[in-house]
């Protein structure tokens, strides 16, 4: 893979950490930094050595939306022929391996999407959350109507949706739509703790789990328990539920290979 531009990506041991990096456009994703964000995620999944990924902005914006300037030119029979929708934009849909968000200021239309296709979002007290598409005579395209009200109820996302309205980052936990807020000094150190935490587990116990709750948006409560039952079953099918199940009965620290 050549060396990305439009985003850092750095290891913290098991910890993959991604920053979007355009601070020009406010992260604005445009076709060049899906491609290396998807590139990235997909090389962290499949490397051993990592057990979970942090994806972050910087202190004005996580990202800003798809990128307006080059969106603009796009026609319909070009995003049906180059698979704009489905092309690069779902990738991190396709990682096993937890995923954390980590949000400061802006994430708007795509950010705000992007962010919520991740397992967590930990968001700081700068953070703003909104899908402000209407404002372009258009309307969310990356799963904003469904996730975002999946989140947050009808209500509040039918207010974000129709009137672009942004929260805030205290809203936005009240609202549920984040897992916790933090001082915006301390963002990255709190995803990577709860990271560091991810890595002590067993990293097939943790993909099942990303299944299983995962399948809460997709299935009937009966259809989602009988899935969980299924993969809570099995399980035990794996080194890492012997390992786990023996160090608690022995009183010590599990170690869990996956
Ligand atoms: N695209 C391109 N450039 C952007 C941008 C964006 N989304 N957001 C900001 N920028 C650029 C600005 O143009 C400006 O560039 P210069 O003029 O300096 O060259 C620079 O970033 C700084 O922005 P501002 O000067 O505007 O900064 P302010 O602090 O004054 O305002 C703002 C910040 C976030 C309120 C404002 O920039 C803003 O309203 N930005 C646009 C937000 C927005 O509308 N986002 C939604 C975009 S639509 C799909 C996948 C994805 C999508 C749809 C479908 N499929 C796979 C099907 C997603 C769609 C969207 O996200």
């Amino acid at each position: 893979m050549s060396t990305p531009e439009m985003i850092i990506v750095e290891t913290h041991g098991a910890t993959g950490l991604i920053r979007l990096n355009r601070p020009a456009a406010l992260n604005a994703l445009c076709d060049q930094l899906m491609q290396e964000l998807g590139a990235a995620l997909l090389a962290f999944d499949a490397d051993p050595a990592i057990a979970a990924i942090v994806l972050t902005g910087n202190e004005k914006a996580f990202a800003a939306g798809a990128d307006i300037k080059e969106m603009k030119h796009r026609t319909y029979p070009a995003v049906i022929l180059d698979d704009f929708i489905g092309n690069h934009w779902e990738t991190v849909l396709r990682v096993k391996k937890p995923v954390i968000a980590a949000v400061a200021g802006f994430a708007l239309g795509g950010g705000c999407e992007l962010a919520m296709m991740c397992d967590m979002i930990i968001a700081a007290d700068t953070a703003k959350f909104g899908q402000p598409e209407i404002n372009l005579g258009v309307i969310p395209g990356a799963g904003g109507t469904q996730r975002l009200t999946r989140a947050v109820g009808k209500s509040k996302a039918m207010e974000m949706i129709l009137t672009a309205r942004m929260m805030d980052a205290a809203e936005a936990e009240r609202a549920n739509l984040v897992t916790r807020v933090v001082p915006a000094d301390q963002l990255i150190a709190e995803a990577m703790k709860v990271a560091g935490k991810l890595a002590t587990l067993s990293p097939i116990a943790l993909a099942t789990a990303k299944t299983a709750v995962n399948r809460a948006y997709e299935q009937t409560l009966t259809e989602g328990v009988k899935t969980e039952r299924s993969l809570f079953l099995a399980l035990f099918g794996t080194p890492d539920q012997i390992e786990g199940m023996n160090a608690f009965a022995e009183k010590r620290k599990p170690t869990f290979r996956g």
